[in-house]
């Protein structure tokens, strides 16, 4: 079935059920206007009957009171179905019961942001749930309206405004988002989906479990290692960490005392099995065997921290060039594929001649980074000749590093 065709949401039922019998009520009136015509055209045929022949009616009460009262009936059932759906969709739920996101329509994208901050391209909802939509356009944009079809909603997006919406799913799924209102060249482009999805793949896409790779400094602390251990060379309750990789120690094992070196495999093993051998000096079980209580990422942090290589903490969520150029909607007036759109593709941007404007005078460049980040930040400073000065700046919008991300996104 087409999309859109079937209503998905809870109260698709009640809108679709106003359509059908408001369309009925038209189809049985208009039966009813027409046949009437066509039998009238037929039994006063001038050439069958002469006007003199018809009798001259003035009144008839019965009809009369017919005509008026059932359209009347069929109008006050039109009014109250309609508005009970009416009040069905326009009763919001509250916030603490329903997933709240902003929607920004804007010339000529969408995006989403919900209540810890993230930040979407795509509308992701889980089923079955209320879903409560606060939309606005910059000020200075234009009208906008959100529509999805499949849900059966649709409202204005006024610049400056707040305009409300909201739905539950009821079926998972990929549903098309449009732009429902006229809003320049790229209209027919702004488009989105919502998707629905498990309340599980939504919390994970709300806060995405990031690995975060701690250094192993870090990892002494926590596993308590430094309880027993130093970094700097002093000996403590078990022998410091300082430069052991590789260096010879002298340990007994099975009651045989020997010298060995501190390869990989006998730090493993110290580490899992302390009591397989004793160093020199320290006493025997007081060292906790950690077999199990380490993973396989933390293992080789810990290793390369005897072998003196340093391992980066990167707890820093990494910024997606292709992310932001999405959830700005950078592809509302670009392109990625090099066909023309409002803006000039992006398409092998870096390194491509371009005649830009610049204080007045009309003149060639080659597209390099500092370009980028300047037409990024204060587009109207260099205007791409033939083009109109219609990009918003983003330099207010974007931190720098994201501005960084997207030119290392558009140099692909
Ligand atoms: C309760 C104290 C204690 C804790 C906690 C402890 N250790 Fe030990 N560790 C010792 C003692 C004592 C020795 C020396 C005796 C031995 O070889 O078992 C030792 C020995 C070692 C050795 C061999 C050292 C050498 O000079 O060859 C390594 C490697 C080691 N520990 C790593 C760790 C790591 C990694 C942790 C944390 C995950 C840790 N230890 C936690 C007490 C501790
Ligand atoms: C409302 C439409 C619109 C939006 C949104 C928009 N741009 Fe533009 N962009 C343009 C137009 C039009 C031009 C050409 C005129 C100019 O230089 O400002 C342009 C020019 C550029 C240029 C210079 C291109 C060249 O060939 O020299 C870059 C780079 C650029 N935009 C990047 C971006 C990025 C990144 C975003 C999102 C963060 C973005 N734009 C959002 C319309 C837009
Ligand atoms: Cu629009």
């Amino acid at each position: 079935m087409l999309e859109g065709i079937e209503g998905v949401s809870s109260f698709a039922g009640e809108i679709d059920y106003v359509f059908w019998i408001v369309n009925l009520i038209c189809l049985f009136l208009f039966v009813v206007t027409i046949g009437a015509m066509f039998i009238f055209i037929y039994k006063y045929n001038e050439k069958k009957s002469k006007p003199e022949d018809t009798k001259n009616i003035k009144h008839n009460t019965a009809l009369e009171i017919v005509w008026t009262v059932i359209p009347t009936i069929l109008m006050m059932v039109i009014f109250y179905i309609g508005l009970d759906a009416l009040r069905i969709q326009r009763t919001m739920p509250k916030d603490a019961d329903a997933i709240v996101v902003k929607v920004i329509g804007k010339k000529w994208s969408w995006s989403f942001e919900y209540e810890n901050g993230k930040k979407s391209s795509k509308l992701l909802v889980p089923i079955n749930k209320d879903v409560k939509l606060l939309m606005t356009a910059p000020i200075g944009d234009v009208l906008h309206a959100f529509y999805v079809a499949a849900f059966r909603i649709k409202e204005d997006i006024i610049p400056g405004q707040i305009t409300k919406l909201w739905f539950n799913a009821t079926k998972k799924g990929k549903f098309d988002i449009q732009c429902a209102e006229y809003c320049g060249t790229r209209h027919a482009y702004m488009r989105s989906h919502v998707i629905v999805v498990s309340q599980e793949e939504f919390d994970e896409f709300l806060n995405p479990k990031v690995e975060v790779k701690k250094n192993a400094k870090l990892l002494f602390n926590d596993l308590g290692c430094i309880g027993c251990h130093t970094l700097d060379g002093m000996p403590s309750a078990g022998p410091t960490f300082k430069e052991m990789y590789n260096k010879d120690v002298t340990i007994t094992m099975n009651g045989q005392t020997k010298t060995i070196k501190r390869d990989e495999a006998y730090l493993l093993s110290a580490i899992e099995e302390p009591n397989l051998h004793i160093v020199q000096g320290y006493t025997a079980n007081m060292m906790p065997s950690f077999k199990g209580a380490i993973n396989k990422d933390d293992m080789i942090t810990i290793m390369n921290y005897f072998k003196g290589i340093e391992t980066k903490i990167s707890n820093k969520p990494k910024i997606d060039g292709k992310e932001l150029v999405d959830v700005n909607g950078c592809i509302g007036c670009h392109t990625i594929d090099g066909t023309p759109s409002a803006g000039p593709t992006f398409k092998d941007i870096m390194g491509r001649k371009t005649k830009i404007i610049k204080d007045g005078k009309n003149i060639e460049i080659v597209i390099d980074k500092k370009y980028l980040i300047e037409a990024i930040k204060n587009p109207s400073s260099e205007l791409v000749d033939g083009y109109s000065n219609i990009m918003p700046p983003f330099k207010d919008v974007l931190k720098d590093e994201e501005v960084d991300a997207i030119v290392e996104y558009l140099k692909k």
